[in-house]
């Protein structure tokens, strides 16, 4: 049973996600904060969007921007109070706006207490919490190695013995195979869900289940590794059917779950109304432009991939599940930097990006900042990063002789620090982002790129995503509508149908710096413009660069 037709509010919003630390510092200390959101709900409703996902808020030691909880019940000090968030949601509720928490389940702080007691000894009742393993010959039990460098394992001296990490070494993996621990995640979620939260964002749920035999990867492709050995594990399945039992069940809750590692092939095996989650974040485009030495081997990527994956995906669902739908996060550089041009074309292939994400099929996620078309920043040292991907993967470049230089390059095109800058609110000093001394280095050209222009602007690309949004609620097709992209077309041009009962909208994208001439057979369709990202009348049988339009057939 599947309730691909069913009329769910997640299958119809648009989701916006906001990185409390970089979103608007309400008490000055430099850190974005629960208040600096509170104060800015009007801005968020002004959108005309449903859904808020926020990204961790946990107490936590802030190894890994805050994806690193040491108190699952508390709020980060630094954001804020409990009873901040309390406000917070009432007041995402009295706009009608729901609200997405972001879980960390596969991996704990090593400041929370269960670890602090389960390195304490080998019989600790807490051990099995967590994955520990003897090492071979005084080296790590096998050769996996960490998201963020190094091996993913850390001898602990105090019993001699090594713990896995997946990610840093203060982010144990948690064992989801002792059913205690799962029943200490199930109360915590549930603690969440009883507050009224609408939704759950899953971090990396593709790996809770580990293949205990911990047998060595034998490939040097970083993907390839998280594909084999730490996603889709035996137990996946099995884990979130139950978690959906015991707890998700029992609410109205969306559960979106990030999933490195799951393909087309067996993405369906993890959604299912009753038995699994409603939703995952895939990351096939994602990694497009990722070498084989992972985020920081740039390599180049084509638009013909770039459309084959959106195809392969939107196949995978067209009669089963549901997409997500997303060009940038926390973990990515800006996707006009990425995917457009963010120099010349800056404001047309900020529209045209997110033309995209609001026209395909699939619900769209769309990062702070990207709807007024905020670029990557450029860190003139590693020293300037704030995130432990960048400072490790330097390590380890290092260690194979990479000039700092040439890994600049790679972590201005790639780095997550590009996504984590604070948010442009104005082009005063800071950006209005705070009156104190901002964690994070802001973007000089927030003088340039900041809401308050753009406010005021009506070709702004802030007010362009404003009218997308009205265009996609006022097209149900646009969500429930199917989905035909046009073979055969030029490569730079990216041209799709959505099609439900009498109505078809084509949806036209020039990927491109140069004027390109519309095929005929497509030119003849178009009867009226319903949206363009140019402020004058297209020009008939051509898009110009970087041109979208939404036409009505
Ligand atoms: O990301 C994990 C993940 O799957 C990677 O794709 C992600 O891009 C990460 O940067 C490694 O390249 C989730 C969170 O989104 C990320 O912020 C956390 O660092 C990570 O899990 C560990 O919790
Ligand atoms: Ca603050």
């Amino acid at each position: 049973m599947d309730r691909k037709t069913d009329r769910v509010w997640w299958k119809e919003a648009v989701v916006y996600q906001i990185y409390p630390r970089s979103f608007k510092d309400g008490n000055g200390d430099g850190v974005g904060d629960l208040r600096g959101i509170i104060d800015n709900l009007d801005y968020i409703q002004s959108l005309g969007v449903d859904a808020v996902w926020l990204n961790p808020i946990f107490k936590s030691p802030n190894d890994d921007g805050g994806y690193d909880i040491s108190d699952y019940y508390s709020i980060q000090p630094e954001f804020g109070t409990m009873q901040e968030f309390d406000e917070l949601l009432a007041g995402l509720h009295q706009r009608k706006l729901k609200l997405i928490m972001d879980l960390v389940l596969n991996h704990s702080s090593d400041e929370h207490v269960w670890f602090q007691a389960s390195r304490k000894s080998k019989d600790n009742p807490y051990r099995d919490y967590y994955f520990w393993r003897p090492g071979k010959a005084g080296s790590p039990p096998n050769n996996w190695p960490s998201f963020f460098g190094g091996s993913a394992w850390q001898l602990d001296e105090a019993t001699g013995e090594y713990y896995l990490h997946l990610f840093s070494k203060k982010q144990p993996d948690l064992n989801w195979e002792n059913p205690a621990l799962r029943n200490e995640l199930y109360q915590l979620m549930k603690f969440w869900l009883e507050k009224g939260v609408d939704g759950l964002r899953l971090d990396v749920i593709s790996a809770i289940s580990k293949r205990i035999d911990f047998s060595d990867t034998t490939t040097s492709d970083f993907n390839e590794t998280i594909r084999l050995k730490y996603a889709n594990g035996p137990r996946l399945k099995e884990f979130i059917k139950e978690a959906k039992d015991q707890v998700w069940n029992n609410y109205d809750v969306l559960t979106v779950g990030e999933g490195p590692g799951i393909t087309p092939l067996n993405a369906l095996d993890y959604l299912h109304e009753k038995e699994g989650l409603d939703m995952i974040f895939h990351f096939g485009h994602m990694f497009l432009d990722q070498g084989k030495g992972g985020r920081f081997d740039p390599v180049p990527w084509s638009l013909k991939d770039f459309k084959a994956i959106f195809k392969t995906w939107d196949d995978t669902f067209k009669d089963h599940g549901w997409g997500s739908v997303f060009l940038g996060n926390h973990d990515f550089p800006r996707m006009v930097s990425r995917w457009g041009n963010d120099t010349r074309y800056w404001s047309e292939s900020s529209k045209l990006l997110l033309t995209l994400l609001l026209t395909m099929r699939g619900t769209p996620f769309i990062f702070m900042g990207d709807e007024i078309g905020m670029t990557n920043i450029s860190l003139k040292s590693v020293s300037e990063s704030q995130d432990i991907e960048t400072k490790t993967g330097w390590l380890e470049a290092k260690k194979i002789g990479i000039a700092e230089r040439d890994f600049l390059k790679a972590a201005n095109y790639a780095g997550r620090d590009n996504a984590r800058t604070p948010f442009q609110w104005s082009g005063l000093q800071k950006a209005g982002f705070t009156v104190g001394t901002p964690w994070m280095k802001i973007n000089p050209n927030h003088a340039r790129i900041n809401a308050g222009f753009q406010d005021y602007d009506p070709n702004s690309v802030l007010n362009y995503f404003r009218r997308m949004v009205k265009t996609r609620k006022a097209h149900p097709l646009l969500t429930y509508g199917s989905y035909k992209p046009l073979e055969g077309v030029v490569d730079n041009l990216f041209i799709f149908l959505r099609e439900k009962g009498q109505e078809k909208l084509m949806i036209l994208l020039n990927f491109s710096n140069d004027v390109t001439i519309l095929p005929k057979e497509v030119s003849v369709q178009l009867n009226t413009l319903l949206i363009g990202n140019y402020p004058d009348q297209h020009v008939q049988g051509e898009l110009r660069p970087w041109e979208a339009c939404v036409y009505q057939c």
